[in-house]
């Protein structure tokens, strides 16, 4: 039998999850437990990186791993697991510090970006931010890591890190490789759907969050900009309002853009949005309530983020054991 390859994978617990998110990464990892070794985190020391309420920050954690599991990722098959479980991710990112220039952090896209948006709080640890990442992955040996396009940059720099270390000692780490999922299709903002469905968005009638009641995504939807014309076919370039609501459609109801548009045709846009509001909150409802009803379990949540994080540190130890030795660390 075929070893299965690992995967490694982590999304902050910051703001509100977005069915951009959803669609873009929980339930593609959905389809991935099966075919690999999964390791999923709550990156909550990725989190703090930006100003954080600590007793929020609790919170959205269990939040987080409450939703993992509604979504249907199953602790039996997978390590789920906090971050911040697992000294070996802040042991690992200081050894990697010092293999990694102040020069290459400053060009981060993210960095730039998010040094522009909290310019009162241009920290270390958000410079230090795609480092930690690394640690995260390697500690891991993951070979395969689901990011999305935003996340290319830092899965560069941990691929760059990892060869560097490599080369300056003796192979140790395995380069992992990006898995950019065509499908799955990027959801954009309702309110400007040029734009992608983010979970910072200024307006939040734009982003429709998973913790949305079904009234609520309803009027979302009914408000979503549509564009001139009233004929409903999939055309991004000049119809990117209706072709993000058939996207939406289409993923939410399990139908191809073609069934859509057979679907649609000859009726009004109206319809359009009602239908894709409803699929959504067709989906969404179940999530959340199972997710409300995990989250009420504080035993069951704590059992398997205790195991997950002993499986974690069990083969985190194993690689930071390692660079420990190569680096030159006297052992006891
Ligand atoms: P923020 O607004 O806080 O930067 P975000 O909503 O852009 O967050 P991230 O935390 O950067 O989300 O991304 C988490 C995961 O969700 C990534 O894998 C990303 O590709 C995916 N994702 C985010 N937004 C979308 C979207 N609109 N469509 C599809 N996938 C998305
Ligand atoms: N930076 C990522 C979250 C993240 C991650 C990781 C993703 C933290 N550590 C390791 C993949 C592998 C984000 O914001 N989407």
């Amino acid at each position: 039998m075929d070893e299965k390859k690992t995967l490694y994978s982590a999304i902050q617990p910051t703001n509100n999850l977005t069915i951009g998110n959803y669609v873009g990464a929980i339930s593609n990892w959905l389809k991935l437990q099966d075919d690999y070794d999964c390791y999923f985190s709550v990156a909550n020391m990725h989190a703090i990186t930006v100003r954080q309420d600590p007793a929020e920050l609790r919170k959205k954690t269990l939040g987080l791993l409450a939703l993992y599991l509604a979504c249907g990722i199953d602790p039996q098959k997978c390590c789920l697991y906090v971050q911040s479980h697992v000294p070996a991710h802040a042991e690992l990112c200081w050894v990697l510090n010092s293999l990694t220039y102040v020069g290459e952090m400053e060009r981060m896209t993210q960095f730039k970006d998010k040094a522009a948006r909290h310019a009162e709080n241009v920290n270390m640890g958000l410079m230090d931010y795609p480092v930690l990442m690394a640690a995260d992955i390697l500690l891991y040996q993951a070979q395969v890591v689901p990011v999305g396009e935003d996340q290319r940059q830092h899965l560069e720099m941990a691929r760059d890190i990892a060869r560097r270390f490599n080369g300056a000692y003796s192979p140790t780490f395995t380069v992992p490789e990006g898995l950019f999922l065509k499908v799955g299709a990027k959801i954009n903002d309702l309110q400007d759907p040029q734009k992608k469905m983010s979970k910072s968005c200024e307006n939040p009638n734009g982003s429709v969050f998973l913790s949305d009641d079904r009234d609520t995504i309803i009027r979302k939807f009914k408000r979503a900009v549509t564009d001139s014309g009233s004929e409903i076919i999939y055309d991004p370039e000049n119809k990117p309002g209706v072709s993000n609501l058939i996207t939406v459609y289409s993923v939410f109801a399990k139908k191809s853009v073609k069934e859509v548009e057979a679907e649609f045709a000859g009726k009004g846009y109206g319809e359009l949005k009602l239908a894709a509001g409803e699929a959504v909150a067709d989906v969404l409802d179940p999530l959340r309530a199972e997710q409300a009803r995990l989250l009420k379990d504080a035993e069951y949540l704590n059992s398997v983020l205790k195991s997950g994080a002993e499986r974690a540190a069990r083969t985190a130890g194993r690689t930071l054991f390692k660079v420990y030795k190569k680096i030159g660390f006297y052992q006891i």
